[in-house]
């Protein structure tokens, strides 16, 4: 059973991926202007896979790193057996959420044998999301009566493949930290206080962060180019905006975008400063410009926030479409763009005096130190509470 895998297959995979990390990450940061190191591809039908092929039947899952009934995502550690036997790759399955435009009566024509298409089947194959002619109300969709009671009844439905797609991530090969990370544990509140950031926090993240080789591939153009949705390409002002990897970029309902700055070095909201205004207005203004020129979405609908503690130490800004409710959302975890902006026009150094509650899962080694930095200092326990 996946759900019982032995702890020693566990332990000796994450020190494999421990070996495999510092070798990868070693390889990384010297091949940081190559165009090919880049180990994260998203199988969306429409980007390119590196020079890795991955294909799901040489997959073998070895442990399910969590099941999210609520998002409908798997997350399973496993390996593919085409790449190779050391290395572990992590698969993410999503069920994607309905498109609106799947929703109304198919523009096909039905004919007793056929179905005859009325727009140009190359677009379908290209944009299955975005493509009308397709629809739940078709002839492709078969019903299955399970029962049917007075009124009631319920069936489960076959439908055309090609708008119930799984959306698929892969992060290969992948560390402990991705597996850390990627692994449903129990999680607590910490009070960061100014003091401890700059004791604790900080140093930590000078020993040790996730590598930011992807980030830097969208900023040099070496990956996802086709996706960027804006761009401003000036030094101080200056982002890219483009669909997060949680969104495949074509299911509105999902509209999940990031916008990573083109200045390195401002590690998240804790650096953040009066300086820094005039680059959150333009990510804030040409942003949700961009957005409303790009999927018709108004600012009003859209939630912009930051996270704290973020997983990569560059500032980036998430814009998510406020009827969708991606992970990462709460209050202990994202602060609104409008909010950080008001609260250092008060105070330009807000970030660096004010204690900022953040969530850590239990076997983050920040956490440990944070909590053993408050333990010398005899903090009262109650300050931590546990989240469920
Ligand atoms: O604020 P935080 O660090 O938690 O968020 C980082 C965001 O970056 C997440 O929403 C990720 O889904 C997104 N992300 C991570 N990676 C590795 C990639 C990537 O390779 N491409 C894109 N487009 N987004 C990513």
């Amino acid at each position: 059973m996946l759900e019982t895998a032995d702890k020693k297959q566990i332990e000796s995979v994450e020190t494999s991926n421990s070996d495999n990390r510092n070798k990868h990450e070693r390889q990384g940061q010297s091949a940081a202007s190559s165009s090919e190191s880049s180990p994260v591809v998203v199988v969306d039908g429409s980007s390119s896979i590196s020079n890795n092929s991955y294909d799901l039947a040489y997959f073998e899952p070895t442990r399910i790193l969590c099941n999210n009934s609520t998002h409908k995502t798997v997350t399973l550690l496993g390996q593919f057996r085409n790449l190779s036997s050391d290395n572990y790759a992590i698969v993410v399955l999503e069920k994607t959420a309905f498109a609106e435009v799947h929703l109304k009566k198919s523009k096909s024509v039905t004919t007793a044998n056929s179905v005859v298409e009325t727009s140009p089947r190359s677009e379908s194959e290209r944009n299955p999301a975005a493509d009308d002619s397709r629809s739940f109300f078709s002839s492709k969709s078969l019903l299955r009566t399970e029962f049917i009671n007075d009124i009631y009844g319920n069936f489960t439905c076959l439908t055309d493949a090609e708008i119930n797609q799984l959306k698929v991530t892969i992060i290969y090969p992948a560390s402990e930290k991705h597996i850390l990370k990627y692994s449903s544990q129990t999680r607590y509140l910490v009070e960061e206080t100014a003091k401890d950031y700059q004791t604790v926090t900080l140093p930590h993240l000078e020993q040790e962060q996730l590598s930011l080789e992807w980030l830097y591939n969208i900023l040099e153009h070496r990956k996802e180019q086709e996706r960027i949705v804006f761009e401003d390409p000036s030094d101080e002002l200056g982002f890219i905006l483009l669909p997060d990897l949680k969104w495949d970029g074509k299911t509105l309902e999902q509209l999940y975008l990031l916008a990573l700055v083109r200045q390195k070095g401002i590690k998240s909201l804790r650096d953040l400063t009066a300086t820094h205004l005039p680059l959150l207005r333009n990510i804030r203004d040409c942003g949700t410009k961009a957005i409303s020129e790009r999927f018709g979405i108004a600012s009003n609908l859209l939630r912009i926030y930051l996270h704290y503690q973020p997983s990569f130490y560059h500032l980036h800004v998430h814009f998510t479409y406020l009827k969708h409710d991606p992970p990462g959302i709460q209050c202990e975890k994202s602060h609104l763009l409008s909010t950080v902006i008001e609260n250092i026009e008060l105070l330009t150094d807000y970030y660096q005096k004010v204690t900022l509650s953040c969530v850590l899962n239990e076997r983050d080694k920040l956490y440990e130190k944070l909590v053993a930095a408050k333990n010398s200092t005899e903090e009262p326990e109650c300050k931590r509470a546990k989240i469920e």
